[in-house]
């Protein structure tokens, strides 16, 4: 049943030339994968408290992921941490995940957490600690083979503290010789996203520091290397949108880490901070869908795969998480209420101040009644936080784990 204020907002928008049924199907086809290590006590780097009732266990973190896809209707994939996530069967693992209506998505090696990567893990200057990562980033490789996931996802904690602790150039071959060792294992169909992150842990230099690298890398290794932007990983101040024209037009724009941040790698909710930054990701993403006379660009920009990368620590995780694709989505209804002909004739004009109030008139649009009615095509409630609250799993969970 449309309400009146679908009415409303469906007549507001007809006003300013923009129907609303392509953009329902473009809604209902969004989909934003959740990190399973979201769902467990991972903290920060100071300090990690204990949330009663968070998960414990893979099959805990498939059930907290199931749940947000339940409410929210975005979320049909998890992300998965070997060997956080490590289990003997992954074809069963697969299985459970579907069971509950889920499916696994990236696989994320870990090659940070041993002792023998204090130095780096493809990078160390000892060669047996390089052959064990390229070893994980294998066996990455067959994990993503049996719970049939496209996309193996890389960050390398890799870097120096100080000038002259490594020869910079030697730890870029090294990276180059590793990578190119996994992209050699990965089949056809298979994906490698490169993130890139300009510090931390390592503080004077990071082996990816930024998309550039990143990029020319994945160039160098061929068309499944493709570059991952975690949008906390920035400097200050980095236009992070043209990052994302810049791949997109060089169709190596593999995915997303999508988060907020207001100093550093921050991993707080998306859009909490800088819900216009979100926004105009999704501006670049849809010029690109639209951009006909390049169809291999077109391609790429529907072909991103968008994942959450949060770590939360204070917040009660499984709201957090529903938060975060909540705001993903309506960013984006947002961004699908552009009117792209006076954007284009502005432009043409050189219309400064027109070019920029279509764009930020969009983005002022509340898209709530749209949403609620998408949500009601799709059979999901139109408030995904109340059915959250409503549905007593959080109570469940405090009595149960
Ligand atoms: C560390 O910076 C990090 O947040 C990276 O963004 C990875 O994607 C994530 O951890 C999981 O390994
Ligand atoms: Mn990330
Ligand atoms: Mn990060």
């Amino acid at each position: 049943m449309l309400d009146r204020a679908y009415r409303e907002f469906e007549k507001r928008q007809q006003d300013r030339g923009i129907s609303l049924k392509g953009i329902k199907e473009k809604l209902k086809m969004l989909k934003i994968e959740t990190p399973s290590w979201g769902y467990s006590d991972q903290g920060t780097r100071f300090r990690t408290f204990k949330q009663p009732g968070a998960a414990r266990s893979v099959e805990e973190r498939l059930q907290d992921a199931a749940k947000v896809h339940e409410v929210t209707g975005l979320c049909p994939s998890v992300a998965i941490h070997i060997p956080w996530d490590k289990v003997d069967d992954y074809s069963q693992l697969s299985n459970r995940a579907a069971s509950l209506g889920i499916t696994i998505g990236a696989v994320n090696p870990n090659l940070f957490q041993d002792d023998d990567y204090m130095l780096g893990s493809v990078c160390n200057p000892d060669s047996r600690v390089r052959s064990k990562a390229v070893a994980h980033l294998i066996e990455c490789v067959d994990v993503a083979r049996a719970v049939k996931s496209r996309d193996i996802s890389l960050w390398f904690a890799d870097g120096t503290n100080y000038p002259g602790q490594a020869d910079l150039r030697r730890r870029k071959g090294y990276m180059e010789e590793a990578l190119a060792e996994m992209y050699r294992s990965m089949d056809p169909n298979m994906r490698m996203l490169i993130e890139y992150k300009f510090f931390e842990p390592a503080f004077y230099h990071t082996d990816l520091a930024d998309w550039g690298m990143a990029y020319q890398l994945a160039q160098k290794l061929g068309p499944q290397a493709e570059v991952l932007v975690d949008t906390g990983h920035h400097a200050q101040g980095t236009n992070v949108e043209h990052i994302v024209a810049y791949l997109l037009d060089e169709r190596r724009l593999g995915g997303f880490h999508f988060n907020a941040r207001k100093y550093a790698d921050d991993d707080l909710i998306v859009g909490s901070v800088n819900p216009y930054e979100l926004y105009l990701i999704f501006h670049q993403i849809l010029s690109a869908e639209r951009d006909q006379a390049h169809p291999l660009v077109q391609d790429n920009a529907r072909n991103i795969a968008y994942m959450i990368d949060q770590s939360h620590n204070i917040e009660p995780k499984i709201p957090a998480m529903i938060r975060s694709v909540l705001n993903v989505q309506y960013q984006y209804a947002k961004a699908l209420l552009v009117n792209w002909n006076l954007l284009e004739e502005a432009q043409e004009r050189g219309d400064v101040l027109a070019a920029e109030a279509v764009v930020r008139e969009a983005f002022e649009q509340d898209p709530t009644p749209l949403l609620h009615a998408v949500r009601e095509e799709m059979g999901i409630a139109p408030n995904p936080m109340k059915a959250y609250s409503e549905s007593g799993y959080a109570e469940k969970l405090l009595q149960s784990r």
